[in-house]
């Protein structure tokens, strides 16, 4: 008996494998590394960061803000205790009559002053960094809030859209019918954090997020990528988004948006821009964009060696590279 349903678990398993093999096609979704783009336990820090304003913005944090907030609050807390023990009923029972110090008064009004210019011109920099427009090739993926999953529509790459819902929770009851639980795939995130569908995106360039929303406001928020954009109905928010390398990075909506607010997660899956192509390509109607593509980068140095050899060997890939945008634009 268990000889013959041990063979049928085969037969199933190999059935599915099989069926599911052509449809990953080039494109396995990576597996996240423990503690890296997602919450840890009993963390009471920023997540690390993996893009360059979270970059500045942890160490704007660490080597400013926390430093001065540290000074300041010892030293009001030693003015506080030393007004207290010397200057109380018992041991100072003939206060002094000053009302006014002309120096005191001065360094007062001056040193908050100083210390505000001080934080302001790092934090004016991060505020206009973090707001700078994409440039006009940049890649444009728009994120769409809904009651309560994402949609990714990838607009450059042929306009497919993928859907994204929450993985159910093993034991817990089923928040998204005829999705699969969390832990059923070997690549698989924590449980409430990982979804069916990810958001993926090539690394290392510069893309323009669009985020709105179809029914209530949401906010499309990634703590370790430093990226957080209200998505409002009838309304487009734009903001750039470059991740400094491949790797998995899991965020949640950030406004309260309804019963189910804690149940719509985003799990960014960075990739090389190669295999980013590949993952576009799985998709039907897709093309690739129009950004510097791996043949065109390439072409440039063996231009320069001026190798006729060179130069043939470059002309067929990128002849192939055009041929699906090519072929897909009818059809799109
Ligand atoms: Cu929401």
């Amino acid at each position: 008996m268990t000889g013959i349903a041990q063979a049928q678990e085969v037969a199933k398993e190999a059935v599915a494998a099989a069926s599911e093999a052509p449809a990953a096609g080039s494109y396995v979704p990576m597996t996240p590394t423990e503690g890296i783009g997602m919450p840890t336990p009993g963390g009471i820090g920023f997540q690390k960061q993996f893009s360059a304003d979270g970059e500045y913005a942890a160490w704007m944090h660490d080597a400013i803000l926390l430093p001065i907030i540290v000074v300041i609050t010892l030293f009001v807390l030693f003015l506080l205790l030393w007004v207290m023990a010397r200057y109380n009923k018992r041991t100072n029972p003939t206060p002094s009559k000053t009302s006014h110090n002309t120096l005191i008064e001065i360094v007062w009004t001056l040193l908050p002053v100083l210390i505000l210019v001080v934080i302001a011109v790092p934090s004016f920099r991060l505020l206009a960094s973090q707001y700078a427009p994409a440039p006009e090739k940049a890649l444009t993926v728009k994120v769409t809030g809904n009651q309560w999953y994402w949609t990714y529509s990838y607009t450059d790459n042929g306009g497919f859209e993928v859907i994204s819902n929450m993985l159910n929770q093993k034991g817990q009851p089923v928040v998204n019918a005829g999705i699969r639980e969390a832990g059923s795939k070997p690549w698989d995130g924590p449980a409430q954090l990982e979804v069916d569908n990810r958001l993926v995106l090539p690394v290392g360039e510069k893309i323009r997020i669009q985020a709105t929303a179809a029914d209530v406001i949401h906010a499309f928020a990634v703590p370790s990528l430093w990226f957080k954009i209200d998505a409002v109905p009838g309304r487009i928010n734009e903001r750039v988004l470059q991740i400094d390398k491949p790797g998995v990075y899991y965020g949640q909506c950030s406004e309260l948006c309804g019963a189910r607010h804690g149940y719509m997660p985003i799990a960014v899956e960075a990739l090389p821009r190669d295999k980013f192509n590949a993952w576009v390509m799985t998709h039907a109607g897709a093309k690739i964009d129009g950004q510097p593509e791996p043949a065109a980068a390439a072409s440039a140095p063996a231009a320069g060696a001026s190798e006729p050899a060179a130069d043939a060997s470059v002309t067929p890939a990128a002849d192939a590279s055009a041929a699906p945008s090519a072929s897909a634009a009818p059809g799109a």
